[in-house]
Formats: C-alpha cells, structure tokens, sequence
C-alpha cells in the first residue's frame, strides 16, 4: 500500500503543472514535484533522477550502436581483443548500477534477469522497478529505434528486501511508468500517479532532458492501425474480421487505416500515444498468450495510454486490473485511442 508521502509524492497537486512549464529541465520538473510536500523524504524523487541519469547514460551507448561492428560486440572481441557485451545487457547493468546507488529501490525485475535482482535489504528501500531495459533488441542492428521501458512500484510491506510476491501486484498500483525512445532524438516519456503524461527531449549538446511534450492526451480516434500483419494467419476469427474492417473504404469512419509497424514496442506506442489510432499485439495459435509481458512492458504502457486518456486490454480485460502470477508473464495487448480500442473489442467479442 502507498503511505501519505507517496500519494504526496505523486499526486496531481504536486505535479500538475498549473501554467506552462515547456522548456524546463526533468530534474527541475522532479525537484518541484517535491518542494513543498510536508510528507515528502527525497527517496521517490531521488529515484526518478536515477532513471533520468541513466537515460543520459543508456543513450551515449546507443548512439554508439552503429560502430558495433568495428568496435565489436554481441559477446565477440573488438579490435583490442577485449570481450565486449551485448548492448541489452550494458543498458541492464547500467540501469541496475543506477538505481542500487542511491539505496531507495529494493529489488527490480527485468526483462535481462530470469529472476529477481535484490539491490538494498534496507526495509527503508521502499521501492520495486519492473523494466525492459532495451525493447525491441532485434532492431538494434538496423538502426531502428528502441527504448527502455520502467515502471516503479511501492512495496507493499516495510520488510528487509523483496521477493516475488511483492512483483505480483495489479498494473493500477504502479506509482510511475515511462519509456526512453532512441529515435531521431532521445525522449523521456514520464507519468507518475495523476500527473499526466509528459514528455522531455535531450539535447545532447547540453546534456539534459527539457521538457517538450507538457500533458500528453491521446486522440480520441486516430487513423493509423499498427499489428505484425505477418501473423493473421494464426489470429482468431474476430481480430482478422477486425484487420479486414480497418482497411475497408469509408470515408465516413474515416477507413481505410494506415498501416505503420516498426516492430520495436517503444516505437510504434510512442506514435499511437502522439498520433491516435491502435496498436495491438493480440495472442495467436503459436503465442497463446500474446508475445508481450505483463510486468514491464503491457502495465507500464497501459499506465501510461490511461492516464493520456487512452485505453489499454487485452481484447477482453483491462491491462491494470490483471494480477500476475509470473515474473515474465505473456499478456495480448491492445493500445491506443479509446475509440479504436473500444471497436477492436467489439470485434473480438464478436459484437461486430
Ligand atoms: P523484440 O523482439 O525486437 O525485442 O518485446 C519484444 C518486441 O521486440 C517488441 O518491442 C515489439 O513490439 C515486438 O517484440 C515485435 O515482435 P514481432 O517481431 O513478433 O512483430
């Protein structure tokens, strides 16, 4: 359960901006969501500025990326004969270093750990992260964006470290969520508990994230639909009925769809999130429980989508209110305007 100074911390009175704040920095949007709180220790804020720090940190490696095969990674040798890693697994270690410095965050699950990591025994350490430190791996060769993706939650007893049930909580608890995109330009997408949604943009010459994006909603319809078409042979009978409706001709409903896919989660949520529309990756007959996973890739984003106003299921349940029973559990996810979310569900419970 989330004490008085975490609903202090993270509530819309202390984040809310009440006029516009574009042009400000992350740390300076952070610190003001603190000032003032008489509950307020620094540990939550001091938490996100790790995040912050290791999205500056998580970028010099990426913009690098290109240079791996000269330089030599994926557990090869570089020139120097040094054995050099993955860039999953650097963004996993450096977010890992982060985040166990300063002491608040107990245990995080991850995408890179099969099991838990422990980082503080403190019972003071009040805090669990679920993260995918680099989604969308497989596009990291072709200079594609890609992204890492978090979610900070509070843990629920005052104990000494953190086990499993401790992660097994429903997305609607999560105190924060975000995502760093490794695009064109690196940006911080951020909500934490009633604040709305808010985007920040680095600007490498100077070294921080300003914030861009101020309160972020979603469109209530959008015109673009974002699927692995290369699936639909293996989809149920209502999402193909759903995929032929979106690119049916009519003008009235605005039909047909676009259709844009990059295949990096971080990527084509960030634009349904901007642009509206859809994004859905639904369960299959060879992924019988979709392809995503729950903790730390579908309830980060659902938190994020809802509090921009979207919606965010699987087809027939809402994202938030699943309960984990595993650490890197699989869950059909749908994304994006409420709308367009509202009519794939028609489809999918053969309403349509
Ligand atoms: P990737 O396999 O490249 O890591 O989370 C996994 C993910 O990427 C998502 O980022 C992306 O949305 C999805 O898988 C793409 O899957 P498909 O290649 O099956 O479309």
């Amino acid at each position: 359960m989330a004490t008085a100074s975490d609903a202090q911390s993270t509530s819309s009175h202390s984040l809310q901006p009440s006029i516009s704040r574009v042009g400000i920095t992350l740390e300076a949007y952070i610190l003001e969501g603190m000032i003032g709180l008489p509950g307020a220790t620094g540990a939550f804020t001091s938490l996100l500025n790790q995040i912050g720090l290791t999205a500056k940190l998580i970028t010099s490696k990426v913009r690098r990326a290109g240079l791996a095969n000269i330089l030599g990674y994926t557990g090869e040798t570089n020139v120097q004969g040094e054995q050099v890693q993955k860039l999953d697994e650097v963004a996993n270690e450096t977010l890992l270093n982060a985040l166990g410095r300063r002491g608040h965050c107990a245990a995080v699950a991850s995408e890179e750990l099969e099991e838990l990591r422990i980082l503080s025994t403190d019972p003071r350490a009040r805090y669990l992260v679920v993260t995918d430190p680099l989604d969308g791996s497989s596009n990291i060769d072709v200079n594609i964006s890609i992204g890492t993706i978090f979610g900070i939650l509070r843990k629920a007893e005052d104990k000494a470290g953190a086990d499993i049930s401790d992660f097994m909580r429903p997305g609607h608890e999560l105190l924060a969520a975000g995502y760093i995109l490794y695009g064109s330009s690196t940006m911080l997408v951020i909500t934490t508990a009633g604040s709305g949604v808010h985007g920040f943009t680095y600007d490498p010459t100077v070294g921080e994230f300003f914030l861009s994006h101020e309160n972020i909603r979603i469109p209530e319809r959008g015109a673009i639909y974002s699927i692995n078409e290369g699936n639909s042979a293996r989809w149920t009978e209502g999402v193909r009925r759903w995929n032929a409706w979106v690119k049916e001709e009519d003008k009235a409903t605005g039909r047909p769809y676009a259709c844009r896919y990059v295949g990096s989660l971080v990527a084509d949520a960030h634009r349904t999130l901007l642009k509206g529309g859809i994004f859905a990756y639904p369960a299959d007959q060879k992924s019988k429980n979709g392809k995503l996973r729950l903790l730390y890739e579908a309830n980060p984003y659902a938190f994020i989508f809802e509090a921009a106003g979207g919606r965010a299921s699987t087809g027939t349940e809402r994202i938030l209110d699943i309960t984990p029973t595993e650490l890197h559990q699989r869950v059909p996810l749908v994304l994006g305007s409420p709308h367009d979310v509202e009519i794939f569900e028609e489809f999918v419970r053969g309403a349509r």
